[in-house]
């Protein structure tokens, strides 16, 4: 590793992704910028204070236009300058092609199977390729002569690695894509899939969660490209330019969120809810946290909720399953339609079962402060995470990250990356709607003993696959691969 940091040093480090890590704001005529919580800065963020170097990213509301310069740069954290950010202004049209259009309404669905179809939209890929090759202009003139590393984030940016490498072909670059991989019979829906792979293999390193996602990439290499693709190594051969293919499961900040679950603040938002959701009367928490998308299974959790109560009438009166966690894409049909079956299957779950004293869902579809979230983490019996397919899943690590009482079940879908991981939790199908809220009964009749052996193990894998072992397993490999002979060095 420390071979590792003295290399880094050498290169100018570039960060590119589609949303900036700061927020800004205007507080009595003063610019503040803070960071919201969310791993992925959690662990970005320490390494370029570490180095220096630039992240660059789309610019967000309306205090970035005050705090950048003519050419969008701004220096942060802001007070104590480490880095600086380079942000691009997207118009609104730009804004819809790219990022609403071919990113979320396009490849969000294709590489998730969840039954939405992908809209592949001949103009939105216009736009997306004309955003990328912007944020491409950006990196070059970062990188000016200097040796660099740049990394990319996701799936918002697929061409830009090779529109980088037609310029800088020296240039060291990976990409960590964050949601799964299709496999070739399914990415064959894309009528740009050949330009997408073109695009990802002008990286050094390209990471997925799952060593699943590694191998449906590759596959689609070798049906689509005229390259040579090496399995075994995870290696691809392509235009005389090596790409290294490697599973890097994401993870969380688990000590920053273990200490978090233990502090005051937390406590007393625990007394709070604990009042609220009348725990203290023999009142029982379920609960359930996702930015509200259709690929995380809500609507099936809550029928399993529902089919709980019918199945063991005692629960009536009793649980409070929760629903938390904020809308988004809120301007696409896919995602407007969801909202309307989230709120009519709560509304008919509570009627059929509800009562003046008692409702069993509790839906708060807002964002709430981090110390809120952790409390309710705390608070509930079980976390329920019931994607239909998921790269990872945050939420249900977090959920473990939090349980410093070594108490709580998880139950979460096998179709979440994160389930290869976490396997003593109670691994659910989503579609399975009996076998669901028989997971729910289990979790609330187990043994304290066997509760406790279960989250200690998943505690343990948590902490030591931390978000800042994520960072350096990518940061190692991203050396290794621009090494000539990287194929023969060990991992
Ligand atoms: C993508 C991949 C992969 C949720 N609602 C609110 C809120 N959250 C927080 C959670 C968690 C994060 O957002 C969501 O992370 P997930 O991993 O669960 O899901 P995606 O957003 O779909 O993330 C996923 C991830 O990238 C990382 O690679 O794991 O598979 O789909 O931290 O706690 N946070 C706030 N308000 C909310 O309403 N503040």
């Amino acid at each position: 590793q420390r071979l590792v940091r003295r290399e880094l040093a050498e290169y100018r480090l570039i960060v590119v992704s589609n949303r900036q890590p700061y927020a800004f704001r205007i507080e009595n005529g003063q610019l503040v910028g803070e960071m919201p919580p969310g791993g992925l800065t959690a662990a970005i963020d320490p390494l370029m204070r570490a180095c220096g170097g630039t992240w660059i990213a789309q610019s967000g509301g309306e205090a970035d236009l005050t705090a950048m310069d003519a050419d969008g740069r701004v220096a942060v954290p802001l007070g104590s300058p480490a880095y600086n950010l380079r942000l691009l202004n997207l118009t609104e049209a730009e804004n819809n092609g790219y990022y609403y259009g071919f990113s979320n309404e396009g490849l969000w669905p294709l590489c998730h199977i969840a039954y939405t179809e992908p809209v592949f939209d001949a103009q939105n890929y216009e736009t997306y390729k004309a955003v990328n090759r912007k944020f491409a202009n950006l990196v070059v003139d970062e990188i000016g002569d200097q040796p660099a590393i740049v990394l990319v984030q996701d799936y918002h940016l697929a061409l830009l690695p090779r529109y980088i490498r037609q310029v800088c072909e020296d240039v060291i670059i990976g990409q960590f894509w964050h949601i799964p991989w299709p496999n070739p019979d399914i990415l064959r829906i894309c009528p740009w899939q050949e330009e997408i792979l073109d695009g990802m293999l002008g990286n050094d390193l390209l990471g997925f969660h799952l060593a699943g996602d590694c191998h449906n990439f590759l596959d689609c290499v070798q049906r689509n490209l005229d390259a040579q693709v090496e399995p075994q190594f995870g290696l691809v051969d392509y235009q005389n330019d090596m790409t290294l293919v490697r599973p890097f499961p994401i993870s969380i900040d688990f000590d920053g969120l273990d200490a978090e679950a233990r502090s005051p603040e937390v406590e007393s938002e625990m007394a709070r809810l604990t009042q609220e959701f009348g725990l203290d009367h023999g009142r029982i928490l379920g609960l359930g946290i996702d930015r509200q998308d259709y690929t995380k299974g809500i609507p099936h959790r809550l029928r399993a909720v529902e089919r709980f109560l019918e199945k063991w009438p005692e629960y009536q009166g009793r649980l409070v399953f929760l629903q938390a966690g904020a809308t988004s894409r809120t301007n696409i049909d896919s995602y407007m339609q969801l909202t309307i079956d989230i709120e009519s299957t709560v509304n008919r779950i509570n009627e059929r079962f509800g009562d003046g004293n008692w409702q069993p869902i509790a839906y708060w579809p807002t964002s709430f402060p981090s110390a809120t979230f952790s409390a309710l983490r705390r608070l509930a019996s079980f976390c329920a995470e019931s994607s239909l397919h998921d790269g990872m899943n945050l939420v249900a690590k977090e959920y473990v990250a939090s349980r410093v009482d070594e108490d709580g079940v998880l139950i979460l879908s096998a179709f979440a990356g994160a389930s290869q991981e976490l396997s003593s939790s109670i691994i659910i199908n989503p579609y399975a709607t009996e076998q669901f809220a028989d997971a729910i009964h289990q979790a609330l009749t187990m043994s304290d003993e066997e509760r406790r052996l279960r989250m200690r193990h998943m505690r343990s894998i948590v902490q030591e696959n931390n978000i800042y072992n994520w960072a350096g397993r990518i940061m190692m490999n991203l050396m290794q691969a621009s090494t000539p002979d990287h194929a023969r060095l060990p991992t």
